[in-house]
């Protein structure tokens, strides 16, 4: 197995079932992934040491899921320099509104690229962290044309049952 270039981290395993999506959106692609639970609440110290090994072992994106008050993405983007993408989990109480909230209204100097709530966020993380990959691998860029493509030839022209 490559050495990971995606680094998916979220912040408990109730997070998982949303950033699954992500996950396989990178294996369908091929592209090198690994995935972890980072809390900031829970696990502030793993936190601090992930994102500061991030950029030395080589991550060339974080896609970070949470809930709630959802500190983790911005919270790792403030340790290192990788780009960091949020996914705002869809919480329980607020719907996910609490999550986007958190981690969309960063302050000037530490840039979180934010997603969707939900599952559809954590699948277009992940293609957008291979788009940014992309730049600089012909054959991924190649993998990802395809993939668009293929979406495309699935849209319908017209809804069924007409
Ligand atoms: C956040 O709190 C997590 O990202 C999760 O979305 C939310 C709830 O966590 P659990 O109580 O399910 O562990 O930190």
């Amino acid at each position: 197995m490559a050495d990971p270039l995606v680094g998916i981290v979220m912040g408990s395993q109730s997070d998982w079932e949303t950033m699954r999506g992500a996950a396989e959106i990178l294996d369908t692609l091929g592209v090198p992934h690994e995935v972890r639970i980072v809390s900031a609440h829970r696990t502030p110290d793993r936190l601090f040491a992930y994102a500061e090994a991030a950029a030395g072992r080589g991550l060339r994106a974080i896609v970070a899921g949470a809930g709630g008050a959802a500190h983790l993405p911005g919270m790792l983007a403030a340790k290192t320099r990788i780009p960091v993408l949020g996914v705002p989990v869809q919480s329980k109480a607020l719907s996910g509104m609490d999550s986007l909230l958190s981690i969309v209204q960063m302050p000037k100097g530490v840039p979180v690229g934010t997603l969707a709530i939900g599952p559809a966020g954590a699948a277009n993380a992940a293609l957008l962290a291979t788009a940014m990959l992309a730049t600089t691998d012909e054959g991924l860029a190649a993998r990802l044309d395809a993939w668009r493509a293929a979406q495309t030839a699935a849209v319908a022209e017209a809804p069924d049952e007409l």
